[in-house]
């Protein structure tokens, strides 16, 4: 059996294949300190010890598996274990498998680095639980404000403060980590690709060239809520129609804009009867577009078409253009292999900010992600991991 592989997949997938899943939605929702999140740290750290790594946990939750001494400087390769509501099998995991799959064959080789080289498992990375886009990453970077961060609320209320001390974690000391970002002299995120792009290359694995600026916001429409059978239809204020007409509106502006991006997916109403005309209803808005200035003018050209009583900014994720030598020295490690811009937003993207970062793409030949169809074969995982080795190799 080639190492690394359990019934037909990579056996780190495999063995946390039942964690998280969700039966109302299929797929899986991992969210931050949910009880999936914390049987898959420690799932981590257990496969990282068996493996003979340090583990450390920074001060904005995130986990660090070292190979060695900490130091400065390191080469660092990871990505992250929480899922989109209902979310597919590979989006973080196979960067954080392929990871310790990559160590486990430079072991085997008897490699032993030169330089100090860790795994690192970002907290967050969804933004499932508080709305944040890379939270883990984004406050390591100083991104985002920590008191900001710890009056997040999440669906059910719960701060993420108040999350952080259930689990025994203390969000005190949360914010930008000079220390480790002193740590990171590359930080290398394989993950599976979100998109049709290595479909029609033919191409098993590529590395990223860039990341669309990406926002989220919650937008609110209100009007009066009454009784469904004792109002007229001339006599209602119903936010569910100006609501219903702002998400055709917001599809018209994305069109309008060349390779912009805008998606509702999720539209809650008050007081949510059936036989209720609702008094507010309130909707996600997600949008993304090459650069941060055509990101804002979408936004703007929405704010302006839909009419919503309340527009608030959620989560910001600026447009990344990786280190070009970087990302040139990683094709040529990996023979070649072409570079494609990435639509999904990635810890590696909110870190360029601060340290050198690139990516390595797997193929997935649904060209479906963030649902359950989410997919990738076994031999382009097994390539995404070859391509990893050769990386690390040359580094370290
Ligand atoms: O939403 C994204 O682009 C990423 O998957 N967090
Ligand atoms: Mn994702
Ligand atoms: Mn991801
Ligand atoms: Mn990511």
């Amino acid at each position: 059996m080639t190492e690394g592989v359990a019934h037909g997949q990579l056996a780190g997938l495999d063995q946390i294949d039942g964690v998280g899943r969700d039966g109302v939605r299929g797929g899986y929702s991992r969210h931050l300190w949910n009880d999936s999140d914390m049987q898959l740290r420690s799932w981590f750290v257990e496969r990282a010890e068996q493996l003979g790594l340090a583990i450390e946990y920074d001060r904005n939750a995130n986990i660090w598996a070292w190979w060695g001494a900490p130091g400065d400087d390191a080469i660092v390769t990871g990505s992250h274990l929480d899922s989109v509501p209902g979310g597919g099998a590979f989006d973080g995991p196979l960067g954080v498998v392929s990871a310790l799959e990559a160590v486990a064959a430079l072991k085997r080789d008897g490699f032993a680095p030169s330089r100090p080289f860790a795994i690192l498992v970002f907290a967050e990375e969804e933004g499932s639980r508080f709305g944040v886009a890379c939270l883990g990453s984004a406050l390591m970077a100083g991104a985002i404000s920590p008191d900001r961060v710890r009056a997040l609320v999440d669906a059910e209320g719960q701060s993420y403060a108040d999350a952080a001390r259930r689990v025994g974690f203390d969000a005190a000391h949360i914010g930008r980590d000079e220390e480790s970002l002193r740590r990171i002299g590359l930080f290398l995120e394989l993950h599976v690709e979100q998109g049709r792009g290595l479909i029609e290359l033919g191409s098993a694995t590529a590395i990223a060239s860039s990341i669309l600026a990406h926002g989220r916001w919650t937008l609110t429409f209100r009007g009066q809520g009454n009784h469904a059978g004792a109002t007229l239809m001339t006599d209602r204020d119903d936010p569910m129609v100006t609501a219903a007409r702002a998400v055709l509106e917001i599809r018209e502006a994305a069109l309008a804009a060349p390779g912009a991006r805008a998606t509702v997916g999720r539209i809650s109403a008050v007081p949510g009867g059936s036989n209720v005309i609702a008094s507010t209803v309130t909707m996600t808005l997600d949008a993304r577009a090459g650069s941060d200035d055509e990101t804002r003018d979408l936004v703007a050209d929405i704010a302006q078409r839909v009419g919503a009583s309340e527009f608030e900014e959620n989560s910001w994720s600026p447009e990344v253009a990786f280190d070009a030598d970087l990302a040139a020295r990683l094709q040529a490690a990996l023979g070649g292999v072409p570079a494609l811009p990435s639509g999904a937003g990635h810890d590696a993207g909110v870190l360029a900010a601060a340290v050198p970062t690139g990516m390595i793409f797997v193929r997935n030949p649904t060209g479906i992600s963030h649902a359950p169809q989410e997919f990738a074969e076994l031999d382009d995982c097994l390539e995404g991991i070859e391509a990893l080795v050769t990386v690390l190799k040359g580094l370290l």
